[in-house]
Formats: C-alpha cells, structure tokens, sequence
C-alpha cells in the first residue's frame, strides 16, 4: 500500500536544493572525518510518535490523518501498520527504528494473548526488516501506559506490578533479540512519585536496582548481548523521577553494581526538564563511559513539558556531534529520533518534513563539529587552559604526590597564586559561530 502519495526515495540534492523532499546535508554515503554520514549519524524512526500518535492533547481529540490505521486494536491492523512504517523509513532513509512493545501490538485480554499479538507482529517486522535492511537500534517495554501501573512498574507499592512488568520485560527483551536489537532501554516511565507522604523511597530505589539486575541475568540467560540502556528524565509523568538526570542515573547504576551491564539513553528534551543543556548530559555519561544512546528532540524553553519536537538547530547539532566526535562515535548506540510532529501538522506528509528537518540538521551539525576538531583552536584553548596541571605542583598533585601539608608548603614559599587567565567566553562563542 502507498501511505505517502507524493513521497518518493528522498534524494541528497545539495546545500543550493530548495525541494523540500530531499535533503540538503544529509548525504549518507559522503564521507566526513573517515567514516560515512550513515555511520556516523546511525538515524533511528520511532514507531511511537510516527506511527501511534493521534494528536490528542489534553484539550482536544486527534487530528492526525493516517489513512492506513483503521483505529482499531486489531492484531491485522497492526500488522498492515507495520507495511505503512517500512514503506516510510525505506523512503526516508533511516538505517534503524525502535519501538515499545505497545506500540507495536495491541495488549490482548490476558498476558498469555498479549504476548501471542506481539508474535503475530513481530513476525511481519521481521519479514520487512528482512526485505528493507532496516535494523532494530533497540526495543523496549512500556510499563506506564496500562492502569495496572499507575503506582510504577518496578518501583510499586503492589508487588504484583513489579512481577507483570518483569514478564513484560523477559517477553520484550526475547522478542528485541529475535530482532536483533543492538541494544534495549528502560525508561522509567512512572519509577517516581508525586508525595513523600505515601512513599518508601529506599524500598522503591532497591526495588528498581533488583528490577534491573534481573533484567541483566535475563539478558545473559538469552544470549542477548545488546547494551542495556537507562533513560534519564527528571518529571513527567510524575513529579520526582528517580532516573533525574545523567549524574543521577549513574549514582543509582553505582550504588546498585549495575555499571558493567548499562549504559544510558540520552534524550535532549530530558536534559532541558532536568535545567541542563544537552551538551552537559552527552559530557557528564561520555567522560564516565556510560553514553549508549541518544533521543534527539528538542524542547521549548518557554513551556514547561516534553514537547518532543524535531531538532533543527546547527548549534544544537554541532555541539552534540562534537562530543560524539570527541568520544569516538554513537556506535552501537543510534540517534534516534523521540520526536513527533506538532497536532497542526496534520498530513502524512509532515512525517516527511519532520525527519528530513531532523536529519539534515544533525547532518550539517556532523560538519561543523568536523570542522571544528580539523582546525583544533578549541581544542589548543582548553589544553592551554589547564596547562598547570602538565607540570610542576599541577602534575604532582594528579599524580598524588602532595598532600595538604606539601601544598601548605609550597604555598608558605611561593606567597600567592599565579596569576588567572581570562575564561575568553564570549571569543569562544564567536569562534564557534565561525563555522555554523
Ligand atoms: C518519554 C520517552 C520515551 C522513551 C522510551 O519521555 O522519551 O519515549 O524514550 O520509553
Ligand atoms: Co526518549
């Protein structure tokens, strides 16, 4: 079936293109900085945003045409959707997709028929996998839409909560690596709360570190060798999230011995709820060797929620691209795009616009962040900036030779401090500005 009148395979028609149905930078097999924009960028589709949203919102009913979906939550509907989606990302271009369980197969009146829906659907996947080359980036439970989880899944109060989302988990995590899902996420969708008054925060946190153990020896039993993913996210749906924020979530996988097995699923609206830029999330999991993956969105700053928009910003994209560059590439992580079209952007066709937008602008970001470590001036100004460290007192303290007696020492002789340099903040912004 064609979903997309109108939509061809998008071309790379260059910089000077003004068809909106081709791509300006996105080029996947040019090469930037020794390997292709394909490999770099490994672009991800989501089956949420794309392919479920309706675009209800709190004050109005759907709006979103998708002549395809015949509403229903039928197994055949969901199978033939399944068709619609390969169609989409085989003409778009994105080597990888993800997906929640949910959204994949309707939840049938028993678990035993649950998990016999998400077979029947993941069977067609299989089969337009096969066909197309599209690959599994990751797969997921979502374990916060169903009432039954309206306390949290591994975090409830009620036990049973916790014993069905591991059930769900075992079955995703099977059907992910049947697939070939190349790595697996949990984000903790209601592991929160909204008052301290009925909560037990230590049980819940311990409850979420056995959770996740389990899931790990699961993984193992399997032979599922993709990385395992935590997603940080401070609020929304409930007020605390246990899983806040990068430095947060790697407290918690240290704290529970989890740091071997998971890595993390950055998302850049996430990073701006917890009141950090992306950039501080990316570089917080990078230096720790904890940076899996990344949800690439974007918020508003001025609204208070995850809008979960496409990302078009160069900036944006150029200071993620750089941290990527920086340390050594995404790989077997993706950029994914958790990002969905706006309710007004009612035609099947925005889902073209939307993911051409997103993909060119983390394409031209690639560039800059290339050029960028071509040059090395950023780079030479931050080395500079630190060089009391590669010498003298610097040196000996990394290297643990002084303690505060040698450093009382040294001081009593020298008097004073060496002189500060400038932070030269604002000619560095401008100094970026020169390659956007
Ligand atoms: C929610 C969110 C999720 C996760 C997967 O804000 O980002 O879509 O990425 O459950
Ligand atoms: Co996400």
């Amino acid at each position: 079936m064609n979903g997309f009148p109108g939509a061809q395979r998008i071309p790379y028609e260059g910089p000077d293109s003004k068809n909106p149905l081709a791509f300006r930078w996105y080029d996947a097999d040019e090469v930037v900085a020794g390997r292709t924009m394909r490999e770099h960028l490994r672009f991800s589709t989501v089956y949420w945003h794309t392919f479920r949203a309706t675009g209800a919102d709190p004050f109005g009913a759907p709006t979103l045409q998708r002549p395809w979906d015949d509403g229903s939550d039928s197994v055949e509907n969901a199978r033939e959707r399944v068709h619609v989606a390969f169609e989409f990302m085989a003409r778009l271009g994105t080597p990888f997709y993800a997906f929640h369980d949910r959204d994949v197969a309707p939840e049938g009146a028993s678990l035993r028929q649950t998990n016999r829906n998400l077979d029947a659907v993941v069977e067609a996947l299989e089969a337009e996998q096969e066909r197309t080359g599209i690959r599994l980036l990751w797969g997921t439970a979502n374990l916060f839409s169903h009432p039954r989880y309206v306390h949290g899944a591994a975090t409830s109060c009620n036990a049973d909560a916790f014993a069905f989302a591991a059930a769900q988990v075992k079955k995703c995590m099977e059907v992910t690596r049947e697939l070939g899902g190349q790595n697996y996420v949990f984000w903790g969708g209601r592991e929160g709360y909204q008052t301290l008054l009925n909560t037990d925060m230590k049980r819940e946190l311990d409850h979420q570190g056995r959770f996740l153990h389990l899931a790990a020896d699961h993984a193992d039993r399997i032979g599922f060798t993709g990385t395992l993913l935590l997603e940080p996210k401070p609020k929304e749906p409930t007020k605390h999230q246990y899983d806040s924020d990068a430095a947060a979530c790697i407290n918690f996988l240290r704290a529970y011995g989890l740091t071997d097995r998971f890595k993390l699923n950055i998302e850049t609206n996430h990073a701006t709820l917890a009141g950090h830029e992306m950039a501080h999330e990316l570089e917080y999991a990078a230096h720790q060797g904890l940076l899996g993956s990344i949800d690439a969105n974007t918020g508003d700053l001025l609204l208070g929620w995850d809008t979960d928009q496409f990302p078009t910003s160069f900036y944006l994209t150029a200071q993620v691209m750089l941290i990527l560059l920086n340390y050594g590439g995404i790989a077997p992580g993706g950029i994914n795009f958790d990002a969905k079209v706006r309710r007004e952007s009612f035609e099947p066709i925005d889902l073209f616009h939307a993911h051409i937008g997103g993909m060119d602008a983390f394409a031209r970001g690639l560039k800059i962040a290339a050029a960028i470590r071509a040059d090395g001036d950023l780079r030479s100004f931050v080395q500079e900036r630190y060089a009391s460290w590669d010498s003298g007192i610097g040196a000996r303290i990394e290297s643990g030779q002084a303690d505060f007696a040698s450093l009382e020492a040294y001081l009593l002789e020298k008097g004073e401090i060496a002189p500060n340099a400038s932070g030269r903040q604002e000619m560095l912004e401008h100094l970026f500005n020169r390659y956007l």
